[in-house]
């Protein structure tokens, strides 16, 4: 396996294996830069490291990749089974752990930086779904974090949170239908 080194430009750029570029989506490292990004990784399972760099960027991720958004408000889309490192880097961020279906064996989502100050999300997209299909517990490993579970999947560990600080509301009242977001309990003053 060869690592490629993936460029973007300073303006908005579509990254994804195959298209217009050499990379195949095994091993590589994928910078986009500066603009608002899309980046689709999801049919990648191949250690694949991208960073989105400033800029309003989107990410589809697979399994077994690691995501950066990077400063600006970005979309981190999991698409797979799961198994990927998520960071949003500065901004409003959100962590979408589950996109129209659960995977069936528990396979963490590592969430490293979700901030209770910036107005991040963590989403749960899936039609039918309802917030007690959602349960969030403290995780059991040496670290810490809080555990979400969507219809008794482990889909997720976001890092430096225990599941008090979390809630879990229903997304079609702000205009995220057939979803459920997991949003800070109460507000930090
Ligand atoms: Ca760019
Ligand atoms: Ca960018
Ligand atoms: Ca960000």
């Amino acid at each position: 396996m060869v690592q490629t080194l993936v460029f973007g430009s300073a303006q908005a750029d579509i990254i994804e294996p195959g298209l217009g570029s050499s990379f195949d989506g095994i091993d590589d490292l994928i910078f986009a830069g500066a603009g608002n990004d899309f980046i689709d990784l999801s049919t990648v399972d191949g250690n694949v490291r991208a960073n989105a760099g400033s800029g309003d960027d989107i990410l589809l991720v697979g399994s077994q990749n690691s995501i950066v958004g990077g400063p600006g408000n970005d979309q981190l889309f999991v698409v797979g089974n799961g198994g990927n490192t998520l960071t949003g880097g500065a901004g409003v961020d959100q962590f979408w752990v589950v996109n129209g279906e659960v995977p069936s064996t528990p396979n963490l989502n590592v969430i490293t930086d979700y901030s209770l100050l910036e107005g991040d999300v963590i989403g749960i997209g899936l039609g039918g779904i309802t917030p007690t299909d959602v349960v969030i517990t403290d995780s059991q490993n040496a670290f810490g974090g809080a555990i979400v579970s969507v219809l008794g999947v482990d889909v997720a560990l976001v890092a430096g949170v225990t599941a008090v600080d979390l809630a879990v509301i229903d997304g079609a009242g702000i205009g995220f239908n057939n979803s459920i977001l997991i949003i800070p309990n109460a507000p930090v003053i």
